[in-house]
């Protein structure tokens, strides 16, 4: 497959670019194949290589936990040269490094989460933990801070006198970072991440919706936002591009991770588009119509099955596949019979009242008017034919 996508790269149309912002995380490249019933199936996949591999294939961008690249127990000195050697290989391939996360989840001290564990020494540490990461991240140039609580849950309720304990001290985990952010000058973006469940039972925040609730209650909103995972809502069964739509329009997407999955299943972290092209295709429709700039990350990895060929095959194919795409949206914008359709299914007759901003003479004419729902009921939504015109577009036969 990498040779055939170089040639439909050379001639013309899928081939990345830095300006489509494609990222991938060092650990989803160095994904070795461990799952919880078996051991790793490929080699360890050194960072500074992963960073060349990047470069190679059209990536723009490379994101990493702090442990992904600096060992948990190295020292100030081997810390300094492995980010020294680190940022010369980017500097090498001409990779960035957009976005930087912490590991709160690996580490067995995290047993019973991080930020919002029952042990004040654990939240304590990981609250360190997550300033450290926030100085390598920020001396590699990164601008987003990711914080996924993967471990922030439980298996049994039973473990906390009540659970909206959990949400306050999470609170104030994000507002104690925040003010390190401004102490610092870091200038960090943080970028909440949900997911209903695994690697605990239950995770408090669930979804991306959870997170647009709690973002206000923070003392500085304006600093947090989002990154909505597909594979996680879509665990949740539900729909992907909806989140992302609402995270837009509160301006809360500061960055998205974009791979997929089977609803009601574990995490799969699939191959971006290879499970729901379909949904898939409306979420880069959506991203691409709103103009959104941030990085299209990655937060993917190859089949367990696969060598280390097989993994550069999956980077490629997430890439392409976004671009593919972006290609059907753009063809799908441009299509009269689509067009024509949807003016029609929300064109308003003349006589009907404008219902904008309240008002109380607005509000006299509204309550006055009488609906005549036989005639509403005359007109056709043609949403199967509108459908198909879809599916026509998406199978390249329009
Ligand atoms: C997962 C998560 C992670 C996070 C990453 C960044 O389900 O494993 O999606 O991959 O995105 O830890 O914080
Ligand atoms: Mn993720
Ligand atoms: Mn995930």
């Amino acid at each position: 497959m990498s040779k055939k996508n170089g040639k439909n790269a050379s001639s013309g149309n899928y081939e990345p670019r830095p300006e489509h912002k494609f990222s991938f995380g060092l650990w989803t490249l160095g994904n070795r194949g461990r799952d919880p019933f078996g051991d790793a199936v490929r080699p360890t996949f050194p960072p500074n290589d992963i960073v060349h591999v990047l470069g190679e294939i059209g990536a723009w961008g490379v994101n990493l936990h702090d442990n992904d690249l600096v060992p948990i127990d190295a020292t100030p000195k081997e810390r300094d040269k492995i980010v020294r050697d680190f940022r010369a290989a980017c500097n090498e391939s001409g990779v960035v490094v957009p976005m930087a996360t912490v590991s709160l989840f690996f580490h067995p001290v995290f047993r019973d989460g991080a930020f919002t564990a029952n042990d004040p020494e654990v939240r304590a540490y990981a609250l360190q933990k997550t300033m450290r990461a926030m100085d390598l991240g920020a001396e590699l140039g990164a601008r987003i801070f990711v914080l996924w609580g993967g471990r922030e849950g439980v298996e049994t309720d039973a473990c906390r006198p009540r659970a909206d304990e959990a949400v306050k001290r999470l609170r104030e985990a994000v507002n104690y970072l925040c003010q390190y952010n401004m102490a610092q000058k870091y200038g960090y973006r943080f970028a909440l991440e949900a997911k209903p469940n695994e690697p605990r039972g239950d995770i408090y925040m669930a979804t991306t919706g959870h997170y647009l609730g709690f973002i206000p209650t923070l003392d500085h909103p304006e600093m947090v936002g989002v990154n909505p995972e597909f594979a996680h809502e879509t665990m949740a069964g539900l729909n992907f591009m909806h989140g992302v739509a609402q995270a837009w329009e509160a301006g809360k997407l500061f960055h998205i991770d974009l791979n997929d999955q089977y609803p009601g299943r574990y995490d799969q972290d699939l191959r971006f588009g290879s499970a729901n092209p379909k949904s898939a295709f409306w979420l880069v429709k959506f991203l691409e119509d709103v103009a959104y700039d941030g990085p299209r990350h990655f937060d993917a990895h190859a089949y367990r099955t696969e060598n280390c060929e097989g993994v550069t095959d999956f980077a490629r194919g997430c890439m392409r596949t976004y671009l593919i795409l972006k290609e059907k949206a753009d063809r799908w914008n441009a299509d009269r019979e689509i067009q024509t359709i949807l003016k029609e299914v929300s064109a308003a007759s003349p006589s009907v009242p404008k219902n904008g901003r309240y008002s109380p003479t607005g509000a006299q004419t509204l309550l006055s008017h009488v609906f005549n729902k036989d005639a509403m009921m005359q007109k056709r939504l043609p949403y199967e034919l509108l459908d198909q015109l879809t599916v026509d577009v998406l199978l390249g036969v329009r």
